[in-house]
């Protein structure tokens, strides 16, 4: 028996399941509401440093930020990719989606946008990130997202050691991600009642990534999908990865087809699984009875197994 309405999110992240349960359960309160203010509370408390400013440096030390979100009625997306010097990213994304045609601005254009539409401008900087990034330097750079040798006139470090000489076991995996579970929290929020769902999502994305990456969070059917005839699924890790496979349309698209939350979220890692054995990502989803799934891969991620 399963109760309307309903907010689940990626990770413990319950400051922000509390900020959207807050507005669901007003009397005037939408899902698409219940959402950016869920994703906000995240960005300003910077769960776990990897939602909000002050995470993630990438490899010239900026913090850049990555949110989406979609409307499960009108199939509306507003999308933000790299967004830079702008703290309330899922915010930008709404407007994106409610006063332009477009599903998905990126960069310092994604900036301009935000500023036209009364945003105002910060440094995303932190301590904590000055910090990371200059340990990362430190560090001889480790390069996470290149493959093999690589020249490196983009930032101060390098040239790159091959990413087969270093001694950590990340290096010995398919991927060169520095994917550890402080490394890769994506808020992946749906709320659903019994009208309409919407979904959420919010990230700074990946340490040291290479300027200009976006990943799987802003991407409508990779980070996140929601249908009000069938439900929403909502994704979190390896977005580099995982993006490849749109994930959480497959959830959607499985349920569809009738399988259940639970079966459907693990059928979309299994695919990816074939591929990529060693990536890190789980799936959320639920569907419009409010009936939920979670499948997480556990590799790094695998304090967080216990729930499988
Ligand atoms: C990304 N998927 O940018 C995001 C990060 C993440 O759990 O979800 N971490 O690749």
């Amino acid at each position: 028996d399963h109760k309307l309405p309903l907010v689940i999110n990626t990770w413990p992240f319950t400051v922000a399941t509390r900020a959207a349960w807050k507005v669901i359960n007003s009397t005037s309160g939408t899902p698409l509401d219940a959402v950016e203010q869920g994703c906000t509370a995240c960005e300003v408390a910077q769960c776990d440093g990897t939602v909000g400013y002050g995470g993630s440096p990438d490899e010239s030390g900026e913090t850049t930020l990555d949110a989406m979100i979609m409307d499960g009625t009108s199939h509306d997306v507003g999308s933000v990719g790299c967004l830079k010097r702008i703290k309330s990213a899922i915010s930008v994304a709404r407007k994106v989606m409610e006063l332009t045609n477009h599903t998905l601005l990126v960069g310092d254009e994604a900036t301009r946008f935000a500023i036209s539409t009364g945003f105002k401008q910060e440094n995303l900087h932190t301590n904590k990130s000055v910090g990371i990034y200059k340990s990362w330097l430190e560090n001889n750079c480790q390069p996470n997202f290149w493959k093999g040798v690589t020249p490196n006139p983009r930032s101060s470090c390098g040239p790159y050691r091959p990413a087969d000489t270093c001694q950590s076991l990340d290096c010995k995996q398919d991927t060169n991600h520095d994917v550890s579970s402080d490394n890769h929290d994506t808020i992946g929020m749906i709320v659903v009642d019994k009208n309409t769902i919407a979904g959420g999502t919010s990230t700074n994305g990946a340490n040291h990534k290479i300027s200009g990456r976006v990943g799987d969070s802003p991407i409508a059917g990779a980070g996140l999908y929601v249908d009000k005839d069938i439900g929403g699924s909502a994704a979190t890790g390896d977005g580099d990865v995982m993006m490849r496979f749109l994930p959480s349309y497959q959830v959607v698209e499985s349920m569809r087809l009738g399988m259940s939350p639970k079966k459907a979220t693990t059928e979309a890692i299994m695919r990816i699984k074939k591929y990529y054995p060693h990536f890190n990502g789980a799936l959320i989803a639920v569907n419009m009875a409010g009936e939920v799934g979670i499948y997480i891969h556990c590799n790094s991620f695998k304090n967080h197994c216990n729930v499988n």
